[in-house]
């Protein structure tokens, strides 16, 4: 551990590590000051809070000299930060003020961070480069490695970052530089999370700019550092990561800690690779204002670590040093009470936000997927191929990266061949994804824009939100709907809520395309799954299901211009299939989102479906036309969130039968809340009940005999219409 310095200098103060950086009496007066700010904030919001004023009150009590020294040694505006909740200090010593702060925890409309949707503490500040975080543990880190890499990218292809109308980049600004450090910090506790790991592994592999900061307080609220950590201590762990720059201090060493921030960032700003500072912290007051530490805490533990209070060393320190004398120090004391007086007074005088305000952002109002401009007729070309969902998906992926520079693809094995050597000579053909979409990009467009990622679904999309907050179009792959589970933290917690959280401050319109569905005689439980509705239940994410070859690219191609993120589910039973292939209808084809087919008019009973259940509901149609006489009107709903409400109650107004369908399971499916909707807004229309068709309420068998059972089929089509036709 680096000891603090003992020189004394006018102008400097000397640290006595090898770096020999040094920090000006101003600059230590400055870092002092910061760390008393820090601490007099929270004790006021801790009085705030007992006075209900405000509603939560998380502190940064004893990590404030690791912090301030990280902020006084990056660049405010320049370099990138992605601090967690106990990050006050480096948030004002970064130029985030105190009245900024109080206005999140008052939950005030002018709330910079939020707009008073976020707790105190969740810090955000474009101007800054400060990305809004959420509450959860460990996502950041993902978060900080694609916005390292969305930086280099940036420097290498500069050109990438013009603006350009008609699309998302007509409204997302690029900021580079190209030596621009990422900083990312977490609790020692937080590091158990996988997406840790996962950061590390990318930020190691490619040498990025990251600089981590682990701040180890001993404790992720109650539970001590030696359950999270295996030995208990973190630098242990990962001291075999390559290319990292690792330092282990007592962060409650003001000099200390400055000079290994020092060190550390210039390791990273150099192009080294990712640097981890591990700061000894304390933490004085209990994990929150929620929670007593005396429950778990000895009195002897507690008083031991106040024995290392930060700001009790750094004052006693400035005075032994000589750098203030009590009378100054009383002065700089009085000065910022006096700061988080008028602060606070404000605060609690500030306008609220009103109820209107609730839905702003929770998509972009600039570009909306359901824009008429999106709605275009297909070109005829010379090209007279009838192609499947899967060339034409392949096409649509090279035409828009051709057009957008900004555009990446990554995710498990769509790189044609990550050793690319024999790729280039012509002596491999290269994979290109498991069902070969991506299949000749890497080729075309190089290894920077076309690349594998570790096996780990997180990572993808984790990386993917950082690199989007900066501007680039990410267009990523989870290679099967089944393994989308482990990026859930990421979608809903950050994906789909990072505009509404941050109050337009920032968003991530990026797309993810996932193969998905069953109907494959022997996908069995791990490669058949549907479950859309899981993700249309949360705000923020567009979600579109074409169902054939022409609405695959023009839906993809709408997904990838707009300015919101889109899951884009593509069911792998239709990549091939004979039905619903098209002629290649040029490189503007779009289709706007919300936006319902009408795949057979007809009179007496409505089918609503999407997916692998339209060419299956087809065949019952005319079958059951050719037998019965029953003329059913199929809808092809497209796009799932949104959807096309005006399309289903027109043709419900019309044949006063409706039928939905899918192929997902039946309960809390996605069927329940069209029909439920149904039933409140058009019940004087119909003269029937709804019915549904879908899935039993299991997974996808191996057996073919029990697949076919279990998943929705024509026959179970062909009897729910004949039935409901005759009630
Ligand atoms: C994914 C997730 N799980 C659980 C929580 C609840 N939680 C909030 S803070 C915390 C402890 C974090 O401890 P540590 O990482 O050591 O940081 P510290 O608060 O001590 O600074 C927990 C369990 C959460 N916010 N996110």
């Amino acid at each position: 551990m680096a000891k603090v310095a003992t020189e004394k200098s006018a102008a400097s103060v000397k640290s006595p590590t090898k770096a020999e950086y040094s920090l000006t009496r101003e600059q230590l007066v400055d870092f002092y000051r910061l760390m008393y700010l820090s601490r007099r904030t929270d004790d006021r919001e801790i009085v705030l809070k007992r006075q209900q004023k405000i509603f939560f009150q998380i502190s940064c009590a004893g990590h404030e000299a690791l912090l301030v020294a990280a902020g006084m040694a990056m660049k405010p505006g320049y370099d990138w930060f992605f601090p967690y909740y106990r990050d006050r200090a480096i948030c004002l010593a970064l130029g985030n003020t105190v009245e900024e702060q109080f206005l999140q925890a008052v939950g005030a409309a002018d709330d910079p961070a939020s707009g008073g949707r976020q707790m105190p503490s969740h810090w955000s500040s474009p101007k800054l480069n400060i990305v809004s975080p959420s509450s959860s543990t460990a996502t950041q880190c993902l978060h900080a490695v694609g916005c390292a890499e969305a930086g280099r990218y940036f420097a290498k292809y500069p050109e990438a970052a013009a603006k350009h109308d008609g699309d998302y980049r007509q409204f997302k600004d690029v900021k580079f530089h190209g030596d621009e450090v990422v900083y990312v910090s977490i609790g020692e506790g937080s590091t158990s999370q996988g997406e840790f790991w996962e950061s590390l592994n990318t930020a190691s592999n490619g040498k990025l700019p990251v600089l981590y900061v682990v701040e180890d307080n001993g404790y992720a609220i109650s539970t001590p550092v030696e359950v999270n950590t295996p030995g208990g201590n973190i630098s242990r762990l990962v001291a075999n990561f390559p290319n990292f720059h690792f330092a282990e201090i007592d962060g409650t060493d003001p000099i200390a800690s400055y000079n290994a921030m020092a060190d550390a960032v210039a390791w990273c700003r150099a192009g080294n690779g990712p640097a981890l500072v591990h700061g000894h912290v304390i933490r004085p007051y209990s994990h929150s204002l929620s929670d007593d530490e005396r429950l778990y805490r000895t009195v002897a533990e507690l008083e031991a670590d106040a024995l290392r209070d930060p700001i009790s060393r750094m004052q006693m320190w400035l005075l032994r040093e000589g750098i203030l004398d009590a009378e100054a120090i009383n002065k700089l004391e009085r000065q910022v009470d006096d700061e988080v007086q008028r602060a606070a007074d404000k605060a609690v005088m500030a306008t609220l936000p009103t109820p209107d305000t609730i839905l702003r952002h929770v998509y972009s109002e600039n570009l909306t997927p359901m824009d008429a401009r999106y709605a275009r007729e297909p070109e005829m070309t010379a090209d007279k191929t009838e192609r499947t969902m899967a060339d034409l998906i392949n096409c649509c992926l090279k035409d828009e990266m051709r057009r957008d520079d900004r555009i990446v693809v990554f995710g498990e094995d769509v790189a044609d061949a990550t050793r690319d050597e024999p790729l280039r000579t012509g002596k491999l053909k290269g994979k290109g994804g498991v069902f070969k979409l991506t299949s000749g990009l890497q080729l075309e467009f190089g290894n920077d824009r076309v690349f594998n990622s570790p096996l780990a679904e997180a990572n993808i999309v984790g990386r993917a939100i950082g690199m989007a907050a900066r501007g680039l179009k990410p267009v990523v792959e989870i290679q099967f709907f089944d393994y989308i589970w482990p990026a859930m933290h990421q979608m809903r917690n950050e994906l789909s809520v990072l505009r509404w959280r941050s109050n337009n401050g920032f968003s991530c319109p990026l797309v993810i395309r996932v193969p998905i569905g069953g109907y494959l005689t022997g996908g069995s439980i791990y490669h058949s799954q549907s479950g859309e509705s899981i993700f249309t239940h949360t705000p923020g994410v567009r979600i579109v299901m074409p169902s054939n070859a022409l609405d695959a690219l023009g839906l993809l191609r709408t997904a990838i211009r707009c300015d919101d993120p889109v899951l884009f589910l593509e069911h792998k039973r239709l990549y091939r299939e004979t039905f619903g292939r098209a002629m290649y209808p040029g490189p503007e084809y779009t289709i706007p989102f919300g936006r319902a087919k009408v795949v057979r008019p007809g009179k007496d009973l409505t089918v609503i479906t999407y997916g692998a259940v339209v060419p299956r509901a087809l065949q019952a149609a005319q079958k059951i036309h050719r037998e019965k006489g029953i003329d059913v009107e199929l809808i092809d709903l497209r796009s799932l969130a949104p959807y096309d409400w005006e399309a289903i109650a027109e043709s419900v107004r019309k044949t006063n039968r409706v039928v939905v369908a899918h192929e997902d399971m039946m309960s809390w499916g996605y069927g329940a809340e069209i029909a439920a909707r149904i039933g409140e807004e058009l019940f004087h229309d119909l003269d029937a009940p709804v019915r549904r068709v879908a899935s039993m309420d299991v997974f996808v068998a191996y057996q073919p005999l029990l697949e076919d059972v279990i998943l929705p089929q024509p026959e179970d089509l062909y009897r729910a219409i004949e039935e409901l036709a005759a009630f």
